[in-house]
Formats: C-alpha cells, sequence, structure tokens
C-alpha cells in the first residue's frame, strides 16, 4: 500500500539513527518533524491519504531467480555536422521512446513501460569528456496515457495533450537549448535534438523525462536511463572495468495484482496528485531481487537512485564495507570507507566492492529490512591485479571570500484547512512568478537553503556542479513568527562521500544547507527543483537564469 507520510517519518527516524548529520541532531535539539512551513500542523493533520488499492506483496516472490540485466549500450546511428559550425561531424543517436511489455520478475505477467530505446532502464552512453555527441530523441509513446494525471496541476491543464515529453541530461553541462527545459515538451510523432558537448568531467549522468506538471509519472512509467562520460585521468586509475564495472539503477514501484504498474491516488476527486511516493518492491535495471554471479575480486558498481521519493540506505548482507570513489559530478579525492551508502532520489554513488576471500558466499545488497539484489561469488577467475588507489581526483575547495553574492532561499510545504499538503515552493514562489535567481556566467554563489519542512529535500540545479559547505539546524518556530534564521547548534561538515562536486544536495528539515556554486558553462534559463518528483510536478520547481557576464 502507499506509505503514508507518518511512515515516511518512521523510516526518516531510522535513518536519522544511522546518520551523526545535523538532521540527528536537529531530531535531538528537540525539533519536532512538524510539516508547517508557513502554516503550522502537527503529524497527526499531515497524514497523506490516498486511495486504497490492493498491490501485490514483493515478499510473496521469490528471491533471486532472475539474472539482474544489463541495459544495452547506446548505439551510434551516423555522424551530423555540428550545430556550432565546427569543421568535425558529431556522433548522432536517435533514440525513441515507446510503450513495452516487459516481465519485471520471472512469476509475473509482463508489465507495460515506457521506456527510451523501449528497454527500462534506456540504453547506457558511454562518451568521453570534451567528446560532444547529439542525441535526436524521439516520442514514438502511445497518445493516451496509463497513469493518473492531475489536471488541477499548474503545466498539466485538461486542455493540454495527454502525452508530453522533453529530455533532461541530469549533471550534464549543456547549452540551455538542449537540456530539457520543462515548458518544451512534444507530443507523440515529434522528436527533439540535443547536443551535449560533455566539456566536464568523468561521471555518472543520467538522462530522463522532464515534462511540465507529469514528470513524476512520465519516470515512473520507465523513461530514465544512465550516459556516463569517463576521461584520462578516470582511466588511469585502472578501475575495474568491462564485466566488472556494473551499472545499477535502483527505484521504487506498486504493482497491481495484474503485475502492472500502480501510482497511487488521492482521496479527492478530480485532484489525483499525492505528496510522495513510496513503492514497496525494489526494481534494480528493470528486475525485482534480481542475482549477478560475480568473481572474487573487485567490482565498480555505479548506482544511481532513480525513485520518485524513496531514499535508499544500501548495505551489504556480508558486512563487508564499499568504497565510495564518486558521486554525483565524479571521483572524491580518495576512497571513503562505507558500511551504508545514503542515496537520495537523483544522487549517484561510484562504489568499488570487493569480494576477494568471499567464494561461495551469497551476498545480498540491502535497502534497511528490504532486499534488493544478491550477489553469488564464484569460486574461480582470472587473478586480479592492482589495488584501489588511496588517492583519486583532487577536489580544490571554492573559497567562500570567492562568492559575489548569498542567496538566502526557503523551502516550503502548504497545507489545506484539513492539514493536507497541497503544494511545495522554493521561497515562496511558483513557477510562473517572474525569475529572481539570476546568477552571473562565470562567478560564485553561496546558496542558503533554509528547509522549513518536516521531509528532507533532495535539490537539484541543472548545469552546474557546486560543494556543500555545510548544514546548521535552526529553530523553525523563529522563522514562522519572525521570518529569522536563528541557529540552535553549530553547523556540520558535509558527509565524507559528499566531499566531491556535486548537482543534487540533500536538505535536511529544520536545516540551513548551503552550498557554493561556480556558475561555469552556458548562459540562459534553466531550472532548479527538488528531486522528489511529488513536489516538482507541484510547483517544487523554478526557472532560473543565468546572464552573460
Ligand atoms: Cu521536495
Amino acid at each position: 500500500m502507499p506509505i503514508t507520510r507518518r511512515q515516511l517519518l518512521k523510516e526518516s527516524t531510522i535513518l536519522a539513527a544511522m546518520l551523526t548529520s545535523p538532521w540527528t541532531r536537529a531530531a535531538q535539539a528537540g525539533l519536532t518533524w512538524c510539516s508547517g512551513s508557513e502554516v503550522l500542523q502537527s503529524d497527526g493533520r499531515a497524514l497523506l491519504k490516498s486511495q486504497p488499492h490492493p498491490t501485490i506483496n514483493p515478499n510473496t516472490l521469490a528471491r533471486f531467480v532472475d539474472p539482474l540485466p544489463i541495459p544495452s549500450r547506446a548505439k551510434i546511428s551516423g555522424y551530423r555536422p555540428s550545430p556550432d559550425g565546427a569543421r568535425d561531424k558529431l556522433p548522432f543517436y536517435r533514440i525513441e521512446m515507446r510503450e513495452f511489455a516487459e516481465r519485471l520478475h520471472r512469476d509475473l505477467a509482463p508489465t507495460r513501460q515506457w521506456g527510451y530505446g523501449a528497454s527500462v532502464p534506456g540504453p547506457i552512453f558511454e562518451t568521453q569528456s570534451g567528446k560532444p555527441l547529439m542525441v535526436e530523441w524521439v516520442n514514438s509513446l502511445p497518445e493516451k496515457h496509463f497513469l493518473p494525471i492531475d489536471h488541477t496541476i499548474h503545466g498539466a491543464e485538461a486542455n493540454l495533450p495527454e502525452v508530453r515529453t522533453v529530455v533532461h541530461l541530469h549533471g550534464a553541462k549543456a547549452p540551455a537549448d538542449s537540456d530539457g527545459y520543462p515548458e518544451d515538451w512534444y507530443i507523440p510523432g515529434k522528436s527533439a535534438t540535443y547536443l551535449y558537448p560533455n566539456h566536464q568531467d568523468a561521471a555518472i549522468l543520467w538522462y530522463h523525462d522532464h515534462a511540465m506538471g507529469i514528470t513524476r509519472l512520465n519516470i515512473y512509467a520507465g523513461l530514465l536511463g544512465l550516459f556516463l562520460i569517463r576521461d584520462d585521468l578516470e582511466s588511469a586509475l585502472n578501475l575495474p572495468s568491462g564485466k566488472y564495472e556494473i551499472p545499477l539503477v535502483i527505484y521504487d514501484r506498486m504493482l497491481s495484482p495484474d503485475s502492472q504498474l500502480y501510482y497511487p491516488v488521492s482521496l479527492k476527486a478530480g485532484a489525483p496528485w499525492v505528496p510522495e511516493v513510496y513503492g514497496d518492491t525494489i526494481v534494480v535495471n528493470g528486475k525485482i531481487f534480481p542475482y549477478l554471479e560475480v568473481e572474487p575480486r573487485k567490482y565498480r558498481l555505479r548506482i544511481l537512485n532513480g525513485s520518485n521519493g524513496r531514499f535508499f540506505a544500501l548495505a551489504l548482507s556480508s558486512g563487508q564495507p564499499f568504497y565510495q570513489i564518486g558521486t554525483d559530478q565524479g571521483l572524491l579525492p580518495s576512497p571513503v570507507v562505507l558500511r551504508n551508502i545514503l542515496l537520495f532520489p537523483a544522487e549517484r554513488a561510484d562504489v568499488v566492492v570487493d569480494f576477494a576471500g568471499k567464494e561461495g558466499q551469497r551476498i545480498v545488497l540491502k535497502h534497511q529490512s528490504k532486499e534488493v539484489m544478491q550477489f553469488r561469488v564464484l569460486s574461480g577467475g582470472p587473478k586480479e591485479t592492482g589495488s584501489l588507489p588511496d588517492r583519486l581526483r583532487p577536489v580544490t575547495a571554492i573559497t567562500q571570500s570567492s562568492a559575489t553574492r548569498t542567496r538566502s532561499l526557503t523551502l516550503g510545504e502548504y497545507l489545506d484547512a484539513s492539514g493536507e499538503s497541497i503544494l511545495m515552493l522554493l521561497n515562496g514562489l511558483h513557477w510562473k512568478m517572474p525569475v529572481t535567481e539570476k546568477p552571473v556566467l562565470n562567478t560564485v554563489e553561496i546558496w542558503n537553503l533554509i528547509n522549513l519542512t518536516g521531509d528532507a529535500h533532495p535539490i537539484h540545479l541543472h548545469m552546474v556542479r557546486f560543494q556543500i559547505l555545510d548544514r546548521r539546524p535552526f529553530d523553525i518556530f523563529t522563522y514562522n513568527t519572525q521570518k529569522q534564521v536563528k541557529f540552535i547548534g553549530p553547523p556540520f561538515p558535509p558527509e565524507p562521500a559528499e566531499t566531491g562536486w556535486k548537482d543534487t544536495v540533500r536538505a535536511d528539515p529544520g536545516v540551513v544547507t548551503r552550498i557554493i556554486i561556480h556558475f561555469e558553462g552556458y548562459p540562459g534559463r534553466y531550472v532548479w527543483h527538488c528531486h522528489l518528483l511529488e513536489h516538482e510536478d507541484n510547483e517544487m520547481m523554478r526557472p532560473y537564469e543565468i546572464l552573460h557576464s
């Protein structure tokens, strides 16, 4: 069944106990889990209500009977002249979004999905830093959506076509007209051709739908895939590669008894939007409870949390550590040894796991008490050479004194009289209001994300990478009554795995999260938003404009 806000809070509390973050400290300092911002409410009144609906209990499914699928590599369709008039022709890809049905598990009927290249996740792009490529993203989907559109949501009105898509390459430093602006959607039978310059460090990027007001439904239907950029520095590190490098796209879903995707709806007639979606079924690369046979050696796992709303706290049943070597925007300065990998929606983790000495064991990747997938360690295989380097990529801290501007931006949730969430806003502003964030190209800014809500929100800025400065708990009540940030504890530095370049940051409840951003790349209109897709679709997204310097 759809998870209520109360269950979310329970999960959040489990998580908080696991972390040594300000979130924990904020709770210990007596901050309540109130959902109120401008409207103060108690937890009890903020319970999320959705229509009861039968779903498949994943615990009834046989475990580890399907091999882990590895998404295919995207194939070049030809070469096209570069739009910037350069002499070289660029690799050109044509990717069609199509409806298809595929089994998520051996014992389930095929599930209708929408996928890039008719697969979920879509084909993996692989390219080198500095090597541009072009993609024609073709909408070959049906005219009717199969998930519940809420026409009362801004940008999804009933007079608009039901099926609209636009592709965003998350983490890409791309020109504005190739970034997938949410209003640049197009309908079945149409396409858009985008240029990705790839002038950026090696990293795990991912592409997904970004259509105004229905992103949550389009991604839930399956419109997501990985895009890997490599570079010379990374290649020189001799990291596990080829069949020892495994992409893991992990997300949660709910399934109706007929094996079809179920997306929860509210109790309000004509307004089906719900504020958060938590599926109890975890899917990896398109399968439920898959297994992977591995050799007793090191593997590199490229992990994406592709969920609408669920965070993952991943651990191995063997109790062995992960060596996290990279985050959203590439390699960390040095490997971080972790028993738990925490990933909010849209965040990525690049990790190495060593199965040496585990011959014959079956090791389960878990999210808290839920089993996600199994590694079966074989007893043979060629001898492994090389060890994990101590130093990866240096990350030079952006100095705070280089910032020309500091912006304070609130994250707020708005409830109706019955205490139900009706929308979320960034700095109290709706999507359609004039652009307020206009950084100048090639300048540095500090953004203070003041979270007035009871939820952690993964905040993503398009086009740029940034660094996390710190997180500091403050008193929400004082803010709501006096509009002043009154800190109630010291600032905490980012977690070790957050000390690299990020493009999505977890803004904890009752905490000011500070990030420092160098606006390098291209001028133009982009967006910043919460990556809980239900929030993003309901106004927790704002345009921002990078001005010419
Ligand atoms: Cu949010």
